[in-house]
């Protein structure tokens, strides 16, 4: 197993890391920006680097500053957390060249999967069901677009396959618009992503989306976790997070779960994985891999039992994977509130000090975060303080314990946006389960 390992990020996913080293018996390596000494897991660290100013790209992004750090402090491996560096294929190839072993898939699935176009069509071929859609980048030819477009069926969307996450897409409802639309999303693209491939795809247009969590080791094994249901989420914000998914049977967990799995076999995937389907009328569409550890990973873990993040060091480290598929079992319900610091109401960011935080507890219970009282919310970091997540036996009780955690959770001298999920705990339409994407966008009047 690896000596000591670098946590390349900060807030709560750096010290869920470093409680998993810890625990492994993993010393660790703290990295930090000039405004983040006084975080919490900088404090519990066996060692700290300072690796620059306030500015996310010159510490948290910087490659060559957190490989230094790497090397000065004698880690082993890296653990890029989520965001930031996290699926930068650079970043992987750099670590790995430096002689550290990075806590991920191999930069060249990075790559993969960064590429959406790529990722499709690798999943495809692998069997996991995709949009129906144009199979590929499309060209400069007017007429095979508008041949392709009316293939498919309006109304269809068009995507950026440097996008992701909601960045570079465009819905078209006729021919009129469409050879306009393609142009004007590649030109976007060439900027924002500086790469014009553009593709296109049936537009699902009341859809859920519904995740699932893959492990594959250096062994050739994988294995799947079930689903998480994300739907309810503002500006591709998630809000809300949940495992099970309401309504999807243990038989369409098992086929698209194994299909999933036989995917990674497949392309040799390494680590923790999430596949993102949209889910429609009872039908699964493949839309992008994500090659991280995600925010909503400890509902699958409260679910399964299993500590995801602690299964991402070992097959690192190149252990086997501590499950087999027929270990995995599901029991109860998971839900996850994201706690922001923000105007629960307008949703503009709330920085300062916090000036005092209890948190929840009790049965069912678990509390995700790097905030204290005294903790000084940064202007221009994420804006996510904690995460409160709840299990129960049933998706009622699971809810009604995060009513009831939700009414423990003392956090003030910031706004934060625990009323909106108070409000959302009591919604009837999300209480009955199942809401989609455009749910919470519409209920907030969008
Ligand atoms: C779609 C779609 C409908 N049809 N693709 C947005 C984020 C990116 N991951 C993919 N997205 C979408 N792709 C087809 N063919 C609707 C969305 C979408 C969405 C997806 C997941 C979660 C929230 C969303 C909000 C708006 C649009």
């Amino acid at each position: 197993m690896f000596d000591k390992v670098l946590i390349a990020n900060r807030g709560e996913i750096a010290l869920r890391v470093l409680r998993a080293c810890h625990e492994m018996g993993i010393k660790t390596v703290a990295i930090h920006s000039d405004v983040d000494r006084d975080q919490k897991h900088v404090r519990l660290a066996d060692e700290s680097v300072c690796i620059g100013p306030s500015s996310s790209v010159d510490s948290y992004l910087n490659i060559p500053a957190v490989i230094s750090a790497a090397e000065v402090s004698d880690a082993v491996a890296i653990h890029p957390g989520y965001g930031f560096l996290s699926e930068n294929a650079d970043f992987a190839e750099h670590v790995a060249e430096s002689g550290f072993v990075f806590i991920g898939p191999r930069a060249e699935t990075i790559r993969l999967m960064g590429d959406k176009v790529s990722a499709i069509q690798s999943m495809q071929q692998a069997g996991v069901p995709c949009v129906p859609g144009s199979d590929g980048p499309l060209g400069d030819d007017d007429e095979t677009n508008l041949r392709i477009a009316r293939d498919i069926g309006y109304p269809i969307i068009i995507k950026a396959a440097g996008g992701g996450g909601g960045r570079g897409m465009r819905v078209v409802h006729g021919e009129a618009t469409l050879l306009n639309a393609i142009s004007l999303t590649r030109n976007e693209a060439r900027t924002a992503f500086n790469n014009d491939t553009v593709y296109m795809e049936k537009f699902l247009d009341n859809p859920r989306h519904v995740e699932f969590q893959v492990l594959a080791d250096q062994h050739g094994d994988a294995i799947h976790l079930g689903e998480r249901d994300c739907s309810m989420q503002r500006r591709h914000q998630k809000v809300i997070e949940e495992a099970p998914a309401p309504g999807i049977t243990e038989e369409l967990r098992g086929e698209i779960g194994e299909r999933c799995a036989q995917a990674c076999r497949e392309i040799g995937y390494l680590g923790a994985g999430t596949f993102e389907f949209l889910y429609q009328d009872g039908e699964f569409y493949f839309i992008e891999m994500n090659t991280r550890v995600q925010v909503e990973h400890p509902v699958t873990e409260l679910i399964t039992g299993v500590d995801i993040v602690k299964e991402q060091i070992g097959i690192a480290a190149g252990e086997p994977l501590s499950y087999r598929q027929e270990d995995i079992a599901w029991r109860g319900h998971a839900m996850e509130c994201r706690i922001n610091a923000e105007d629960p109401v307008n949703f503009m960011p709330s920085p300062g000090t916090v000036t005092a935080f209890h948190m929840p507890g009790g049965p069912g219970v678990r509390v995700d975060s790097h905030i204290y009282s005294g903790y000084q919310v940064p202007p221009y970091s994420d804006s996510m303080i904690a995460k409160l997540i709840t299990h129960g036996e049933t998706r009622d009780s699971a809810i009604a314990r995060m009513r009831g955690a939700l009414n423990e959770l003392v956090i003030e001298g910031i706004k934060t946006n625990a009323p909106l999920h108070a409000d959302l705990c009591r919604d009837s339409a999300f209480m009955a389960g199942g809401t989609n994407i455009h749910y919470l966008e519409k209920k907030l009047g969008l």
